[in-house]
């Protein structure tokens, strides 16, 4: 792979050089997934817990045609501050908007592929995007999914929102050969909720053994991701049938609004927000930094097993 369009941060080198423990972490949840100021709050606060950690963060962006791995306080806060101004850049964008000079914030999907560029094995979320509600006619699969088939980075989430057809995401999964592992649950979480109702592939009980499933996925020369789904901390979770209905509300607005496309998760994700009057801000920030203590901590084994 060609490096000359990637600016790795100082300290992120200096780690990734030493072996040391890193964990990438995605912008499009700055600019899109929460509002300013919550969006960098929770940005700077999920960097502190993985420095308290040990592990060195590598927030993940392009700004003004370079890929990032790693950015600084002020590129958080600016990330922050324009929010829906910087285009989402899922894999299509990225030749756009590194031949035009412009910034994007990264998916899940082109967070992977930067990641996977500066040779950080290891990325903490909110959630994935999948399979969506009516995919049958619409064809809306998020680009997450390909790359979690193609690219080896493992992804640590909250599981899939019900916006997204859960039994096709994990179906898609499946037939991509990407191992969906829960976190001391047999059961995917639903980001808002504990529960979906569907099973992931292997419960697994501690970081070290799913470090070390990844060493074996890698080491056999398979492709690919793994995602690796982290149920939101009880004490934050939602009740599942008000958060049901703010989505069933949520995808029925954007029907009648006729919106499509890339801008169809960020909407559902704004309304469910306005709709749940901030309640489900306040999930979707603990479930991030539960994901980020627990990435941290894989990072940590992945890292110190040979
Ligand atoms: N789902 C969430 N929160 C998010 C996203 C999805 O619960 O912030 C974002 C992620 O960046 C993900 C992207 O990669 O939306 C998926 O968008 P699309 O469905 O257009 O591929
Ligand atoms: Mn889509």
């Amino acid at each position: 792979m060609n490096q000359s369009y990637l600016d790795v941060k100082e300290e992120v080198a200096q780690a990734i050089a030493e072996g040391k423990p890193v964990l990438a972490l995605e912008s499009t949840i700055i600019s899109h997934g929460m509002p300013y100021p919550a969006n960098v709050e929770t940005a700077l606060k999920v960097e502190e817990i993985v420095r308290q950690a040990g592990v060195i963060p590598a927030t993940i962006a392009i700004i003004g045609g370079r890929l990032k791995a790693g950015l600084s306080v002020d590129e958080i806060e600016y990330f922050g501050l324009k929010g829906t101004a910087i285009p989402k850049a899922s894999r299509r964008d990225l030749p756009y908007l590194v031949s035009t000079g412009s910034d994007g914030a990264t998916t899940v999907a082109s967070t992977m592929i930067i990641a996977a560029l500066a040779n950080i094995p290891i990325f903490a979320t909110g959630g994935i995007g999948g399979v969506h509600r009516g995919a049958e006619t619409s064809f809306d699969i998020s680009a997450d999914l390909q790359e979690l088939a193609h690219t080896k980075v493992a992804v640590i989430c909250a599981g899939a929102k019900s916006i997204l057809d859960i039994p096709l995401t994990l179906e898609y999964l499946e037939t991509q050969g990407v191992p969906v592992l829960g976190y001391r649950t047999e059961e995917l979480p639903a980001f808002y909720t504990q529960r979906s109702g569907y099973k992931v592939d292997y419960a697994m009980e501690s970081a070290e053994s799913i470090a070390s499933l990844m060493k074996a996925k890698w080491n056999m020369g398979l492709q690919g991701g793994i995602v690796i789904a982290n149920p939101i901390p009880k004490e934050y979770s939602m009740n599942p049938e008000v958060i049901n209905n703010v989505i069933e509300k949520a995808l029925k607005d954007m029907a009648s609004l006729g919106i499509k496309g890339k801008k169809s998760t960020p909407y559902l994700l704004s309304r469910i927000a306005e709709l749940s009057e901030g309640s489900s801000l306040h999930s979707n920030v603990e479930l991030v930094f539960n994901n980020v203590r627990l990435a941290s901590e894989i990072s940590q084994c992945y890292y110190s097993t040979p």
